[in-house]
């Protein structure tokens, strides 16, 4: 595999030992702890990419490899997170899970082969992309949290 596949693929697989290392020892009242009223707890930021890893990312990926260049939905963020099952939102539950989630995910992207990177996609919002492509938006996606379960720490000891 070409270094860069190598790269994304390693990059992907930090992301679990990241959210161990800002979210496992949080308190309760830090993890539902909002920098303001309409962003994301801790503990939400977890379960939607706990959520995403199976039903977006994994499932877009999947559907590129075994489709002709399928037309994937839109998918609404807000409006899955308040309609989403709640029952798994311990933090040590959550951070399994993504555990497990993302290991599916990985096993997948080291067997790809090199024509697996160049499969293809529409979307209304992204337009055409490949699965390289993807993966560096998976990869921003995650990056996106990280720094939003960061800046909520910061935010929560700061708080007056
Ligand atoms: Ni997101």
């Amino acid at each position: 595999m070409v270094a860069n596949r190598v790269q994304l693929i390693d990059t992907l697989e930090q992301t679990h030992q990241t959210l161990v290392r800002l979210a496992a020892h949080l308190s309760d009242a830090e993890l539902d702890f909002r920098p303001d009223p309409e962003a994301w707890s801790t503990r939400e930021i977890l379960a939607h990419l706990v959520d995403d890893e199976m039903f977006v990312m994994r499932t877009r990926l999947e559907r590129m490899v075994k489709e002709e260049n399928p037309v994937l939905a839109s998918h609404d963020e807000k409006k899955w997170y308040r309609q989403r099952n709640t029952a798994r939102d311990a933090v040590d539950e959550l951070l399994s899970d993504f555990a497990i989630q993302r290991a599916a995910s990985l096993g997948i992207l080291r067997l790809f082969r090199a024509e697996e990177w160049e499969r293809t996609a529409y979307h209304p919002e992204y337009n055409h992309f490949t699965t390289e492509r993807w993966v560096e938006d998976w990869i921003e996606h995650d990056h996106i949290h990280i720094r939003q379960i960061e800046n909520n720490s910061a935010a929560f000891s700061g708080r007056s």
